[in-house]
């Protein structure tokens, strides 16, 4: 069986990650559709040797569409998903826009993956602090059982967006020879303050909601208790930018359920499952960072300790590519288990 794909925010940072994907893991694709809007239409990209031209996303595009990869934000998502499921079309979703909606599945496929043929048109791809921490959650919560979450994340600027990497290295030479550093987007593109991210680290990532935690923070919260099908697991998040480009990481305090579990147990979990690459060796001074986890598929998981107080609470440290887990590869995981299992 070949399907037709269309990739719409193809000349994104995301959309780049999904086309090279789709290639490189041999997804039977008939014909490649590649979509953005009118200001990115007409460029090239090269899907298996040959020369694919972006066209402008409307809904007509989507006719004959079988999979609609979404990367280009909520607001085309918004209105151009629901014209492709119109046409026939199973869309799977980056953007905030449809995760919480109750009849839409958000899928991480090593979490929850019979969810993915509950859809009705629409699959949605969680955030990317989210994916990686319940990977490295789920076989803990299989074995042991979760009695609680607390995270704190350390998290890359391409997660803000290219305009935010760009910011990045500006500030940094500017830091550099001495100028003063020119703040135009972060924390957030639109609110009323930016800072300097440069040797800087900042708590608010997306903006602030009226419980004074941050949307970034209430995704992390609501999206974990939705994939794991725990709506009263608690879950708290503390959500931070930092100055480097690339990978989320995330400190994580778990409490199990069960008694008597030790480090060994939770790094035998991790070690079989599959997605996670288990790096904790700290006499060999062995642990996963944003830089070694750059450009990989896995989840990494280390420096996984036992509370000093609590006999069920452990520490973790959890670093992923927030564009490839995070976003591209997660989203083609998803197409492909739609492909593989006949769920379109
Ligand atoms: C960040 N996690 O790092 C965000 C980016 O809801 O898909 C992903 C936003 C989303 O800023």
């Amino acid at each position: 069986q070949t399907v037709n794909i269309a990739v719409v925010g193809a000349t994104g940072a995301v959309g780049g990650k999904i086309v090279k994907l789709l290639e490189d893991k041999n997804l039977p694709v008939d014909t490649l559709k590649l979509l953005s809007s009118k200001r990115s239409a007409g460029k090239t990209l090269s899907f298996k040797g040959q020369s694919v031209t972006v066209e402008e996303a409307t809904p007509e595009s989507f006719e004959g569409i079988d999979i609609a990869l979404f990367s280009a934000g909520g607001s085309i998502s918004k209105e151009l998903a629901p014209e492709a499921v119109k046409r026939g079309a199973v869309v799977v979703d980056n953007t905030s826009a449809f995760r919480m909606d109750e009849n839409v599945p958000l899928v991480v496929p090593e979490v929850n993956p019979e969810d993915i043929q509950k859809h009705n048109g629409i699959i949605a791809n969680p955030n990317c602090s989210t994916i990686q921490m319940v990977v490295a959650l789920k076989p803990i919560l299989d074995k042991y059982g979760l009695g609680r979450v607390i995270v704190s994340t350390y998290q890359a600027v391409s997660g803000a967006g290219a305009n935010a990497v760009i910011e990045l290295e500006e500030q940094s030479k500017q830091y550099l020879n001495k100028q003063e550093m020119e703040a135009n987007l972060l924390p957030v593109k639109g609110d009323k303050k930016h800072y300097p991210i440069a040797f800087n680290a900042l708590p608010q990532i997306d903006v602030f909601q009226e419980n004074g935690y941050t949307f970034e923070e209430m995704k992390m919260i609501n999206e974990t208790k939705k994939i794991m099908h725990l709506p009263e697991l608690p879950v708290a998040a503390t959500c931070v930018r930092l100055p480097f480009f690339t990978s989320h990481a995330e400190s994580v305090y778990i409490e199990v359920e069960k008694e008597g579990v030790t480090v060994q147990d939770i790094q035998a979990e991790l070690a079989g499952f599959d997605g996670i690459e288990l790096q904790d060796d700290p006499s060999n001074q062995v642990y996963p960072t944003p830089l070694s986890a750059a450009n990989k598929e896995e989840v990494f998981v280390g420096r996984i300790r036992k509370d000093l107080d609590n006999d069920k609470g452990f520490h973790l440290w959890i670093v992923s590519d927030n564009l490839l887990k995070g976003a591209a590869w997660n989203t083609v995981q998803i197409a492909q288990a739609l492909i593989r299992n006949n769920w379109l």
